[in-house]
Formats: structure tokens, C-alpha cells, sequence
């Protein structure tokens, strides 16, 4: 277990790995977007209102109350609609489209990363995108024919008949985003956990770490050879298998590693 280091000597050490790596898998959580203003999930302040995500987002409650469902999501899509990335998106994109070793696999359903690729001046040809391992907020599928497309439509849950609806066969839409008690697209985890155990480094950036599978990957690099760097203000389980735990908020650290890191290339 790795002792959190003096902030300069951590992110010196932390440098000085991502430097030796060939390949590194950054594994994000919404302590990424943070700095953007859209809400964590566990973080104070929570989600919104008194609702909790895990009696939100199942398809229990969308069965139940699909209306109330897609009022969370709506107001969720208008929050990030009205964030902008911030440094921490920006610096990891322009990085990762100068290391092809380097892949994003985030937990969050925003689209703050692929807008950092932009602001960053990355063409998307110069890297991959993003891997979502829980979707997509901006994504609809059909409830119905299970047609799936971007949809950024304003969401009118006033009413059930006002509900978004599929073009196609008129079903009822639903959130592109993987509920708790559904699995992962298989090809997308298969993806992932190949990533993981191919990767020199794990960089773990604002996740607490306690929805499987997906905070399982850090361990797969290890467990394979690998190191863990994590950036977190707080402690989380995936603490203990950190090489190196930076304890502060990913836009102020984020870029002055990276910049550490290409420096001892
Ligand atoms: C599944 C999309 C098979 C929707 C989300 C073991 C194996 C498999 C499954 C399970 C298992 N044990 C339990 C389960 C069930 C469940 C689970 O993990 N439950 C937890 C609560 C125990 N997992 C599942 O259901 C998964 N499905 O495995 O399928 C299966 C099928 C049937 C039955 C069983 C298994 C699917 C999980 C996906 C759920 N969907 N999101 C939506 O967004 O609406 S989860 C959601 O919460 C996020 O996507 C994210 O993945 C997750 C955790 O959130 P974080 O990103 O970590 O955010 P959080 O707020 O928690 O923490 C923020 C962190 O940032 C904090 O640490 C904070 O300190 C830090 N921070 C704050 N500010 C900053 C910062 N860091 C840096 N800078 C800052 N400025
Ligand atoms: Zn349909």
C-alpha cells in the first residue's frame, strides 16, 4: 500500500511512471467532471434532490416511473449542456493524441471528454475515442424495437404520452446508459478489460471506486504486471493497490503531471 506522497514528490513519482509507459489505461469517474460543475454522484450535494442513483438508475424504476426517470435525466442532460470541460479534460485529450498507447475508459455518461478533444484542437482521426463503459447521456434506445441513436432532443416528462418516442416504430425511448442490475455491453467490457491487462499503467482519475465491474480494472492491471496511479482528493478502496495516490482534484494536477510526465520522455 502506497503511503499518499508530498504533492510535488507524488506527482514527480506519478511522472515519472507515466514516462516508462507504454501503454496506459485512464480510467475516469465523475470526480473528473467535477471541476465542471456536473454534480458527482456520492460527492456532497449529491445527485439531485433527495434521490439516490442507485433508485434511479434501474430499469425497476423506469418501469415504474419512467416519467420521473427521464425528468432526472433531462435535468441531468441540461446540467452538462451547460458545463464546459475543464483542464483536466483538455490536457488528457491533447496527451492522449500524442501518446497511441494511451486510452480513455470512462465511467461517466456526459460528453465532457470528447468536448475537451475538441477544445484541445485533437482531430479525431489523431486518437481513439473515449470507451463509455455506462453509455451515453446524450444516446436514446428504443424500449420497443431497441433502435439506438444520439438524441439531445428537450426531454418533455410532464406527461407519458409526452415522453420521448422512437421514429421508427414509436416506442417508448429510453436512456442509452447501463442502470444498475443491467450488464455491460459485453463487447465494450471485453474491450476494457483487455485494455486493463495490456496496460503498463492504470491512471485512476475521480472514481470511488465501488461499482463493479468496472472499478475492477485497476486491479487487472496490477494483477497483470502493472502500477496504479490514483487521482482522488479522497481515500477510496482502490487506495490500498495505488502505486502512487495524488490527493487533490483532477484539473489542478491533471495537466501539471501530464506536463511532468512528457517532460521525462
Ligand atoms: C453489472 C450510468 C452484471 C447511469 C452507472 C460485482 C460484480 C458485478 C456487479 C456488481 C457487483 N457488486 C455489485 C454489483 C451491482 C452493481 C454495483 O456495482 N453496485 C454498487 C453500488 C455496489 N453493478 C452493476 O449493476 C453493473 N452491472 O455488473 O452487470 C450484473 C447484472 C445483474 C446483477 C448483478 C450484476 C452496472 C453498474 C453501472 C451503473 N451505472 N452510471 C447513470 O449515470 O445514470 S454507475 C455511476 O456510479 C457511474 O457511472 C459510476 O460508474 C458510478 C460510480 O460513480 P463515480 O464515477 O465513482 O462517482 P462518485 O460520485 O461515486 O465518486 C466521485 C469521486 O470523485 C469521489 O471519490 C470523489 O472523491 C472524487 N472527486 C470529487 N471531486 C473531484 C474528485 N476527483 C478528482 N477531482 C475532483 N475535482
Ligand atoms: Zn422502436
Amino acid at each position: 500500500m502506497s503511503a499518499p506522497t508530498g504533492r510535488s514528490s507524488g506527482v514527480a513519482r506519478a511522472a515519472a511512471l507515466l514516462a516508462g509507459a507504454e501503454r496506459v489505461l485512464v480510467l475516469t469517474g465523475a470526480g473528473m467532471s467535477a471541476e465542471s460543475g456536473v454534480p458527482t454522484f456520492r460527492g456532497a450535494g449529491g445527485l439531485w434532490k433527495s434521490f439516490r442513483a442507485e433508485d434511479l438508475a434501474t430499469p425497476a424504476a423506469f418501469a415504474r416511473d419512467p416519467r420521473l426517470v427521464w425528468e432526472w435525466y433531462g435535468w441531468r442532460r441540461s446540467v452538462v449542456a451547460e458545463c464546459e470541460p475543464n483542464a483536466a479534460h483538455i490536457a488528457l485529450a491533447g496527451w492522449c493524441a500524442s501518446r497511441p498507447g494511451f486510452a480513455i475508459v470512462t465511467q461517466n455518461v456526459d460528453d465532457l471528454h470528447e468536448r475537451g478533444a475538441d477544445a484541445a484542437g485533437v482531430h479525431e482521426d489523431d486518437a481513439d475515442e473515449p470507451l463509455h463503459l455506462h453509455g451515453s447521456i446524450f444516446r436514446a434506445r428504443c424500449t420497443a424495437c431497441g433502435i439506438e441513436d444520439e438524441h439531445r432532443d428537450e426531454v418533455d416528462a410532464s406527461s407519458l404520452a409526452s415522453l420521448p418516442r422512437c421514429g421508427s416504430c414509436g416506442g417508448l425511448l429510453r436512456p442509452a446508459v447501463v442502470w444498475f442490475g443491467e450488464s455491460l455491453d459485453p463487447d465494450t467490457l471485453e474491450e476494457a478489460m483487455s485494455l486493463a491487462a495490456e496496460a503498463d499503467a492504470c491512471l485512476v482519475i475521480g472514481t470511488s471506486g465501488v461499482v463493479q465491474p468496472a472499478a475492477s480494472l485497476a486491479g487487472v492491471t496490477r494483477d497483470a504486471g502493472g502500477v496504479v496511479i490514483e487521482l482522488n482528493p479522497e481515500v477510496t478502496p482502490l487506495s490500498s493497490i495505488a502505486d502512487v495516490a495524488l490527493r487533490g482534484s483532477a484539473a489542478e494536477i491533471l495537466p501539471a503531471l501530464l506536463r511532468a510526465a512528457e517532460g521525462g520522455r
